[in-house]
């Protein structure tokens, strides 16, 4: 039987009684079931309830019961009354009448930058009540910035989001993917994928000479600036804490500007100073 909508109504073939008057078919019974009912008709030459169609009353739901059994029995009027039997199996189809829906809402992950293309970010899942088709969700890319679409790609079947380009850490910190989960009926869901970009060591100190005296005289006291430098590292945390030390043999030493006598140990770029230290010991 096709099921469709309530009113729906399936003719049953009419039950056959060889007796006449009280002993003839008296009434059909459908056996009791929250979807059908029984409306009986009186035949046009006066013989009673000979054409019976069972009537949809509330919609069936496959995703509830995908199966219906239902036995209808006619009865006579006799004494004692005679009966017949005959069962109705009915087989709900589907129909595509549920979203995907996804398996959370936001989904975080955190990925080395500088890792491999192809490198399995995190994977996305949807589930859809319906059956076969119906229940078939592809993922894809939804409202995603032109940057991060040259980096992520999520796989449409496996929901897997790899690796497509090269995460610069230094560049940008995270991506907010959006992922559409879709079945081919035009129902969706949406969630959210964060990424967040980890450091690597992948950054030398810079030094940068601002400034450099040449030439310095042999008395010049000692605390002389001779050179301006300034040291940065673009990695974060401990990948980008700076030390600048010099020659231990060398009459000069290097000294915070920001914190003059401190050495310079420091996370942010820096500008420092070289100074004449101490006069050469020379015999
Ligand atoms: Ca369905
Ligand atoms: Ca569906
Ligand atoms: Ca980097
Ligand atoms: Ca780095």
């Amino acid at each position: 039987l096709f099921i469709s909508t309530i009113g729906s109504r399936y003719d049953l073939e009419a039950a056959r009684d060889a007796d006449v008057g009280e002993n003839g078919l008296q009434n059909y019974n459908l056996s009791p079931n929250d979807n059908f009912a029984l409306t009986q008709h009186v035949n046009p030459d006066g013989s009673k309830y000979s054409i019976v169609e069972m009537v949809l009353i509330t919609p069936l739901d496959r995703e509830k019961d995908e199966e219906h059994a239902l036995v209808l029995v006619a009865s006579d009027g006799g004494s004692p009354p005679r009966t017949g039997t005959a069962r109705i199996h009915i087989t709900v189809l589907d129909a595509n009448d549920n979203a995907p829906v996804c398996s959370k809402q936001v989904y975080k992950a955190e990925v080395q930058e500088n890792s491999p293309v192809g490198t399995v970010v995190t994977a996305v899942s949807a589930t859809d009540a319906d059956k076969g088709v119906n229940g078939e969700v592809t993922f894809s890319f939804a409202h995603v910035g032109q940057q991060a679409k040259l980096l992520f790609d999520v796989d449409s079947k496996t929901g897997q989001i790899k690796i497509t380009g090269s995460l610069d850490y230094e560049r940008s910190k995270s991506y907010q993917l959006n992922v559409l989960a879709s079945d081919h009926g035009g129902y969706s869901d949406t969630c959210k994928v964060i990424i967040q970009v980890t450091d690597v060591n992948d950054n030398s100190p810079i030094i940068q000479l601002m400034s450099f005296s040449s030439t310095i005289s042999e008395d010049a006291l000692p605390g002389t600036t001779v050179a301006v430098i300034n040291v940065h590292d673009e990695d974060s945390e401990g990948n980008g804490l700076v030390e600048c030390s010099i020659n231990n043999d060398l009459p000069f030493k290097i000294e915070s500007s920001l914190m003059p006598g401190s050495p310079i140990n420091c996370r942010k770029p820096q500008t420092g100073r070289c100074l004449k230290w101490a006069y050469r010991m020379e015999k």
